[in-house]
């Protein structure tokens, strides 16, 4: 006779409004580079899903797109993405930053997470940036504002008080299957992630209102052997937008190809060919169709 031994899983939604850290924490929590991070607000337009394989448990965690008060069409799904993640979970982290104190947008965002009865983990990241006395009356606000599980600062940058917020997060997670085999780290299929590697240099390279402005289509995936062709389109909204990515003499778009390339044969473990066109499509993020192709 055997005694039934039990397996933990769940899933835990990284939620906070833009630019605090989320997809930093998701990819220092996998040890894997799944979702794009910049320094730019409003980076991750869809629910990014990283399976965590622990001895007998697997967290599945939901990264998803900064709350923010919606002017697109693109940004009202990207909010609508976030809230309904928090729907199905069994734990939030609800994220915030420690270089500054609560502000509307975090509060809209707890506002959100008090609407439902999911257990909340208050998580502080950049604890890098502050020193440790800062944290004090930052919790102590925090706490006035939620009955919150628990309290973990982090440092997604560093890795400083991840292993805490992990075990904390496996300890409420639920007797359940074990939903992802055991080498899948993500559901994201591998032209998702070319286009959202391709769309993280251009990020890099390019500011003001152009980051918003930009989408990534795959037009063409071919996996000979081991090796890929991969042809995309760069869309933008203006012919100036479209000036700028290409740069002088291509030069913008050329380095946007190369280090896109570099991290796709990183990820993928095979040479890759890459090959970009930068196209205007007016007002995308307001055309539904447009959206739906390009995965939003
Ligand atoms: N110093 C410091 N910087 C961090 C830390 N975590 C994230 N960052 C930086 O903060 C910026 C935003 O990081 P992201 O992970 O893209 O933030 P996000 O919350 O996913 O943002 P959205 O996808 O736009 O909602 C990037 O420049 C990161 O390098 C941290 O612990 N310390
Ligand atoms: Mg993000």
């Amino acid at each position: 006779m055997s005694a039934a031994v039990s397996y933990r899983s769940g899933f835990v939604a990284l939620v906070g409004r833009p630019n605090v850290g989320k997809s930093t924490l998701l990819n220092r929590i996998l040890g894997e580079k799944i979702a794009i991070i910049s320094d730019k607000p409003q980076t991750t337009r869809t629910r990014i899903l990283g399976v965590k394989h622990l001895p007998g448990a697997q967290v599945v965690f939901l990264d998803t797109p900064g709350i923010h008060k919606p002017k697109f069409e693109l940004n009202k799904r990207m909010v609508d993405v976030a809230l309904h993640v928090l729907d199905e979970v069994d734990l939030a982290c609800f994220m915030v930053e420690a270089t500054e104190p609560p502000g509307p947008g975090d509060r809209f965002v707890l506002e959100r997470l008090k609407e439902r009865d999911v257990p909340a983990v208050l998580v502080i990241n950049k604890v890098d940036l502050v020193k440790k006395l800062r944290l004090l009356p930052l919790i102590d606000e925090y706490s006035r504002m939620h009955r919150f599980a628990e309290i973990v600062p982090v440092s997604a940058k560093t890795g400083d008080g991840v292993d805490r917020l992990l075990e904390l997060a496996l300890a409420r997670m639920p007797e359940g299957p074990s939903y992802f085999a055991e080498d899948v780290v993500t559901d994201q299929p591998m032209r998702v992630l070319a286009a959202e590697i391709i769309r993280e240099k251009l990020l890099q390279k390019t500011r003001d209102e152009l980051p918003f402005a930009v989408a990534v289509f795959i037009d063409s995936f071919k996996e000979e052997g081991r090796m890929a062709r991969i042809s995309a389109t760069v869309y933008v909204e203006k012919d100036s937008q479209k000036a700028i990515v290409i740069g002088k003499h291509g030069e913008i778009l050329k380095a946007v190809g190369t280090h896109a390339r570099i991290d796709m044969e990183n990820l993928f473990g095979m040479k890759v060919f890459l090959e970009l066109w930068v196209k205007v499509k007016a007002s995308w993020r307001q055309d539904e169709r447009m959206l739906v192709e390009l995965g939003y």
